[in-house]
């Protein structure tokens, strides 16, 4: 099994390096689209794409992996909102227990039947404690998911889960408002989180200035995701990589 983008993953935790990473949703794509994101992408600099989305309705997951590989080499990271969302294509998948609810299939059933597809893949994986964040209103992961967010205000239930998805052997944890959420995650719960744990975070729901990305950088987080800005301000791209590049790295 690879661990390329684990081992940079934990080698820029080291050093207190922050990553942004583009969510690009398949639905919402086309080549034309790939192409401006991934030009800007590149020329930004930002660090991860991730592809995926709660639903998923085009089957074309293989093509957009392959087009995005096509026009660039930055590590292209599979979010899947269901098992079937597995491309062979990509570099890495995040393997997502929803640790934050309890919803048996999201915590354990859905694995157990895409497991053998999922092996096959040759992708590496990256097992992913995924805590969802009430962002005031309900979002697509919170009504796919049948599972209750955990309240905005509830620092010490978000750090207790983490550590128990730390200790469970999850190695990452991804804090999600989910995407387009009215309200990103406060910054108290991700410092809360992040004096708990030692595994990267993932943060992520309802990003959209380079200020928010930046605070919650401060706030500990590893990896920021924005999506649905994105897409609406392609602009955004450069600005909210420079915020979470502007972070300072331990002995530069
Ligand atoms: C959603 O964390 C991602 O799962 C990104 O959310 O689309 O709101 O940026 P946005």
């Amino acid at each position: 099994m690879k661990h390329t983008i684990y081992q940079s993953l934990l080698a820029k935790k080291k050093k207190g390096q922050r990553s942004f990473a583009v969510l690009i949703d398949p639905d919402n794509v086309n080549e034309a689209k790939i192409d401006e994101l991934t030009h800007l992408t590149v020329s930004a600099g930002v660090d991860y794409l991730l592809v995926g989305g709660s639903l998923v309705i085009s089957n074309h997951l293989d093509e957009v992996v392959q087009h995005i590989r096509r026009n660039c080499s930055i590590p292209v990271i599979l979010f899947p909102g269901t098992p079937s969302q597995v491309s062979r294509y990509a570099d890495g998948l995040l393997y997502l227990s929803l640790i934050s609810g309890r919803n048996p299939e999201l915590l354990i059933g859905q694995h157990v039947i895409s497991a053998p597809a999922v092996r096959k893949s040759g992708l590496e994986i990256m097992s992913t404690g995924y805590m969802v964040i009430d962002g005031g209103a309900p979002t697509t992961v919170s009504y796919i998911s049948n599972a209750t967010p955990i309240p905005a205000d509830k620092n010490e239930i978000a750090l207790c889960t983490a550590m128990a998805g730390e200790m469970l052997g999850m190695k990452l944890i991804y804090m999600d408002a989910g995407s387009g959420a009215r309200y990103p995650i406060r910054e108290e719960m991700i410092a809360a989180v992040a004096a708990h744990i030692e595994v990267p975070i993932v943060v992520g729901g309802g990003i959209r200035d380079p200020e928010k990305a930046y605070r919650n950088c401060k706030a500990g987080a590893d990896v920021i995701v924005v999506g649905n800005a994105i897409e609406k301000d392609v602009s955004l791209i450069r600005e909210m990589a420079d915020a979470v590049h502007s972070i300072p790295v331990i002995g530069s």
